[in-house]
């Protein structure tokens, strides 16, 4: 409502990119977060899940934030991953602002390995969930697949997809060159 909004307020919807078709929304408080949370994008790609991905940082760009959550899910967006270090509210206010499933993503961020992020995170009130991954890359690649398993749920083309994806993991072979039992190459 306009009359809630802060003087001089004017909503800019271009202000992040949208993708047809997406299932997933990625979004990142920082793009000093891409370089793991490409992994995410990566792993969604790899598993024909078409997303987008956007920096919407929760402290600062909050009216963006809202603007994103707000219409995500009318565009056809299903799942909601933040990442985001320090106190990071991204996971927790984006739950706030969509019904749409949130996975948050702890950032290592510049103290405390990470710690500060996944209580963030993870220490929601009773009443807006967040799903909380692991700190860094692993939990940026496990946000992609829970995301798929969630998707899952109701298409075939992901679900197949991810169990191709588990029995290829089950399948790899870790050779160890020189170690009793092992070819020596
Ligand atoms: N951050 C940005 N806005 C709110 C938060 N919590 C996080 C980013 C990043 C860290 O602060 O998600 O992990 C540092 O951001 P920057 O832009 O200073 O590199």
């Amino acid at each position: 409502m306009v009359a809630d909004q802060p003087k001089g307020y004017h909503p800019r919807m271009s202000d992040y990119v949208t993708v047809n078709g997406a299932r997933v929304g990625v979004l990142m408080g920082s793009a000093s977060d891409w370089p793991v949370m490409g992994k995410t994008s990566t792993t969604l790609a790899d598993l024909g899940i078409t997303h987008e991905c956007n920096v919407i940082s929760a402290h600062r760009a909050p009216r963006r934030l809202e603007s994103y959550c707000g219409g995500a899910a009318d565009r056809g967006v299903q799942v909601l991953i933040c990442a985001a270090g320090g106190a990071a509210h991204l996971a927790g206010v984006a739950a706030a602002l969509t019904h749409l499933p949130v996975l948050g993503c702890p950032m290592k961020a510049w103290s405390t390995e990470g710690l500060d992020s996944l209580l963030s995170m993870a220490q929601m009130p009773r009443g807006i969930p967040v799903g909380t991954l692991a700190v860094g890359s692993a939990g940026a690649v496990n946000a992609a697949l829970l995301a798929a398993s969630i998707l899952a749920l109701s298409d075939a083309d992901i679900r197949d997809a991810l169990i191709a994806f588990r029995a290829a993991q089950s399948d790899a072979t870790f050779p160890l060159p020189g170690a009793p039992g092992h070819s020596a190459e």
